[in-house]
């Protein structure tokens, strides 16, 4: 069932909600509301404000202290595609529960576990790669890996398919790599009207699809072709290597023909997945289901005899997945590092604290 059945279309008129004031903790600066609240959905997040769309317009809103709060103790955060319940004075006061996320680890080197929300709420994810030179087969195992983790529907989209000439050998390169259950479209993304109808199965009344890939694949221009009045800009890639220059800085949700809304996004520079090891299972389901045919229970699919995983799957796609399965332990221990660092400076600090008042005791 699409995630906005509660709302016809995410663009129709939104229910209005009785103030649930049970459930919320009015511990500080709540502007006072005048009987309801009204149910939005995000459309973009911006620094300290969201901008928010009621089923007619899309105004700018705040976000309420607590809930800001509430969001950061979790490592949460608003995203694009949340539902959320803004009062009177246009200030977020709650956000639904999201039916998933999908999100990311920062990665900087010195942040490591930070969480960062990609996008709320969506039913298929359309994984955009140029046939050009931004063609590569593997990368799709990481977005595959993401998505699906999230149970968001992996869809490959290939574009500039006017661009080279052996769309056709490509594509079934890329049909021959990919799990059998991840659908695969070539397409030209300036030709709206091929497109959109090649789209369609995937963007019945009330879905909301994400677009994720590199910058300069096509996400703007597909948003394009599948919106009537977007927005967004699109750019030029780069001469020679057929890069992107970020065009997009921003994620945007817009309603696309036909009562489907779309989010487009920024070319991600580099993707880490936020995983651990189970997560990892559910996004690798084949490599699962054949792990039980392996001869040894404890097979590491890592070149041991009688190994059905590494009998069936392409040596690519099991490098993908000892590269991700290697990431995903190293991210586990560092929380478990931070964690022992963490209870150390509080010995430490409690251990200063003691001193300072022995001391005060003894003077
Ligand atoms: N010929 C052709 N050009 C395309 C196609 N898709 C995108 N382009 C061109 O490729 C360039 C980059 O497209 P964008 O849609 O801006 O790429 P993007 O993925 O949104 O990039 P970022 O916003 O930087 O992440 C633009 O010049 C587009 O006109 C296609 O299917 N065929
Ligand atoms: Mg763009
Ligand atoms: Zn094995």
């Amino acid at each position: 069932m699409p995630l906005s059945s509660p709302f016809a279309t995410p663009f129709t008129t939104p229910n209005r909600t009785e103030h649930p004031s049970s459930s919320t903790t009015p511990t500080e600066a709540i502007p006072p509301t005048t009987g309801a609240w009204q149910t939005c959905r995000v459309v973009e997040v911006l620094r300290n404000r969201v901008q928010v769309h009621d089923g007619q317009t899309t105004r700018s809103a705040s976000v309420s202290h607590a809930l800001q709060r509430e969001l950061a103790d979790a490592s949460d955060a608003l995203a694009v595609g949340d539902w959320v319940q803004v009062d009177a004075q246009d200030c977020v006061q709650q956000r639904l529960p999201p039916r998933n996320q999908l999100s990311r680890r920062l990665n900087d080197g010195r942040d490591k576990n930070e969480r960062l929300v990609i996008v709320s709420n969506v039913d298929t994810a359309f994984l955009v790669m140029g046939l050009d030179a931004d063609f590569n087969l593997r990368r799709l195992d990481r977005y595959i890996a993401l998505v699906r983790m999230a149970g968001v529907q992996p869809v490959v989209v290939l574009t500039k398919a006017d661009r080279v000439g052996d769309v056709s050998r490509k594509t079934d390169e890329a049909r021959a790599a990919l799990p059998a259950d991840v659908p695969c479209v070539s397409l030209n993304g300036l030709d709206a009207e091929t497109s959109r109808a090649l789209l369609r199965p995937w963007l019945p009344p009330g879905h909301t699809a994400v677009l994720l890939g590199s910058s300069g694949a096509g996400k703007s221009t597909l948003t394009h072709a599948l919106c009537d009045h977007s927005t967004q800009g699109t750019g030029p890639t780069r001469d020679g290597d057929g890069r992107g220059r970020h065009t997009t800085t921003v994620r945007t949700l817009l309603p696309c023909v036909g009562g489907a809304s779309i989010i487009d996004t920024p070319g991600l520079r580099s993707l880490r997945l936020d995983a651990d090891e189970r997560g990892l299972a559910r996004a690798f389901a084949d490599v699962a289901q054949l792990a039980s045919g392996c001869r040894f229970r404890n097979c590491q699919h890592a070149g041991e005899p009688g190994c059905a995983v590494a009998d069936s799957l392409s040596p690519e796609r099991l490098n993908s997945w000892h590269k991700l399965q290697r990431e995903a332990q190293r991210d586990t221990m560092t929380a478990l590092e931070r964690q022992r660092q963490l209870s150390e400076w509080k010995q430490r600090s409690q251990a200063g604290r003691q001193r300072l008042k022995d001391k005060r005791q003894a003077g």
